[in-house]
């Protein structure tokens, strides 16, 4: 069975396993990925899509559902039942799961070499008790930002840095990327439109400008865009 999963919060990453069974992950953000992995359960980040097979090789009444206990039993979970079974659906925990995206991309360095390299670092800063933090992307708050400017047909590289401590879902309209390192590991294949940013950690991706017209960069999280997180890129 192929179960196609889009985490919609704005705000929430979210954990998801089917109690019994194990998910073969074969595409994310709408394209195949170079290795289809297997595992126990699937993390999406806000806007994270997923595509995972699922062998039904178990048969019985099962949840599939948020694997922390307080986010399904507040509602987070639907009932999935083989033929004939009945009784009341269970629930399993999965063992203990490490996202890792490098799991579904080829362990070599890209083919392709970037035309520019753009760096971007990412900061909050702190501005009051009580207060949001102000998100900054190389030290300026959207819309202080200044646009990077594109051309047509080149091949650029985002190498970011967080030094912040949180995690950010970054998302770039109008263009798919590839993952291309994280953490300084090389990486290849894994095409994607969010990838998750760790707290204090690097990662770079690749696209080609190829989708003239003003193109948003930024957090998913809504409330890191909504203070700042924020940037356009622009066709020259
Ligand atoms: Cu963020």
């Amino acid at each position: 069975m192929l179960f196609r999963v889009l985490n919609a919060s704005a705000t929430a990453t979210h954990w998801l396993a089917l109690a019994g069974h194990e998910f073969t992950v074969v595409g994310m953000d709408g394209n195949d990925v170079p290795q289809h992995a297997k595992v126990p359960a699937i993390r999406l980040a806000p806007a994270e899509r997923i595509d995972a097979l699922v062998e039904m090789n178990r048969p019985g009444v099962w949840v599939m559902g948020e694997t922390r206990p307080e986010i399904r039993k507040a509602g987070m979970g639907i009932v999935v039942e083989y033929a004939n079974q009945q009784g009341p659906p269970r629930w399993i925990d999965p063992p203990e799961t490490l996202w890792d995206y490098t799991l579904f991309a080829k362990q070599e360095p890209t083919a392709t070499e970037p035309d520019q390299q753009i760096p971007l670092v990412f900061e909050s800063k702190f501005r009051g008790h009580g207060e949001f933090d102000y998100w900054t992307i190389n030290g300026k708050s959207y819309p202080k930002t200044d646009a990077v400017p594109l051309k047509e047909g080149k091949r650029y590289r985002l190498a970011m840095r967080n030094k912040s401590s949180d995690d950010h879902p970054i998302h770039l309209h109008r263009h798919t990327f590839e993952v291309t390192s994280l953490d300084g590991k090389p990486m290849s294949g894994l095409r994607k439109d969010v990838v998750v940013v760790k707290a204090n950690s690097n990662a770079e991706i690749d696209f080609v400008a190829s989708n003239p017209g003003s193109t948003l960069f930024h957090c998913h999280q809504q409330s890191h865009m909504d203070f700042g997180f924020m940037m356009l890129f622009r066709y020259a």
